[in-house]
């Protein structure tokens, strides 16, 4: 396995498990790091093993934001010509299901990256914000956009206006968070509801990934088009043969992800 600056990286099965591991900064992303997601996501992504991954913190933090040290001197011509945090829309791009297990701090680029999750587990110690209008700048990795889709815009406006954080259990409340669990458990539900994902049919999973961040995007007939579309498309593979097959024969489906 590839050798990481500011990651650790495991395999559980199917399941990969990456761990943000910069606690002297209490995970800030820095450049080094978003280097390292980018590899570890495009490597879990080729990796035909591996079929869901999670992404956690330390029990303190999960990230407490982009790292304001590498950013505190940088100017707008550097910032543009670098696309500075356009390397996220590779972590983005990722096209098998992926979790953030969220324990602690998730602030600004924290909360972003966390967001960039298909979904998101959250310790009940979690506590998500958008802190970025303290320091005199706004959200810059899809904050404002994703917060506004995920929780509506009284509270982002609300929570982006004021950089307060918000508790795990609002965050369950508002559509946040898919489900809080005791901070100690955090870690090891997170990888059981990884594998119930690892234990589907890898073209069913990534169909379905595809299609729910579609509605993001699309409008809903034009969604309904393309939910149906990659639908008939899946009667094309060995899985859906297998899958309905196993369930009338009352047996296990064996996946081939063809
Ligand atoms: N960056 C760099 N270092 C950080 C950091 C961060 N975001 N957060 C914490 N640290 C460091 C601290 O400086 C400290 O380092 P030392 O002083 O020990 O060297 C160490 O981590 C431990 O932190 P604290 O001593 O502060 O720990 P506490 O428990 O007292 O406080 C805290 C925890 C999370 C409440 C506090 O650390 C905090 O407020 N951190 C900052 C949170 C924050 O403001 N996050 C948002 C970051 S800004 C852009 C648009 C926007 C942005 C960037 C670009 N463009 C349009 C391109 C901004 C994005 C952000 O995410």
């Amino acid at each position: 396995m590839a050798d990481y600056e500011n990651l650790l990286v495991e395999t559980h099965d199917a399941v990969t498990l990456v761990r943000l591991n910069r606690p002297q900064a209490l995970n800030a992303l820095d450049t080094a790091t978003l280097r390292d997601l980018i590899a570890a996501f495009a490597a879990y992504d080729a990796d035909a093993g591996q079929r869901c991954l999670v992404l956690t913190g330390s029990e303190k933090a999960f990230a407490a934001g982009a790292d304001i040290k590498e950013m505190a001197d940088q100017g707008f011509a550097a910032m543009y010509d670098s696309n500075f945090f356009g390397g996220y829309e590779q972590v983005t791009a990722t096209r098998k299901p992926w979790i953030a297990a969220v324990s602690g701090y998730a602030l600004g680029g924290g909360c972003e990256l966390a967001m960039m999750a298909d979904f998101i587990i959250a310790a009940d110690s979690a506590k998500f914000g958008q802190p970025e209008i303290k320091l005199g700048v706004t959200p810059g990795m899809g904050g404002s956009q994703r917060l506004a889709r995920l929780i509506g815009r009284a509270k982002a406006m609300e929570m982006c206006l004021t950089g307060r954080m918000m508790d795990a259990a609002e965050a369950e409340r508002s559509g946040l968070a898919a489900r809080v669990v005791p901070a100690a458990d955090l870690v090891a539900e997170a990888l059981k509801t990884a594998a119930t994902i690892a234990g589907m049919g890898p073209l069913a999973a990534m169909a379905t990934k595809e299609m729910v961040h579609a509605a993001d995007e699309m409008g809903l007939a034009q969604g309904i088009r393309f939910e149906r579309r990659l639908f008939h498309g899946l009667f094309g593979s060995e899985d859906q043969k297998e899958g309905m097959a196993a369930f009338v024969a009352k047996r296990p489906a064996n996946w081939t992800g063809r």
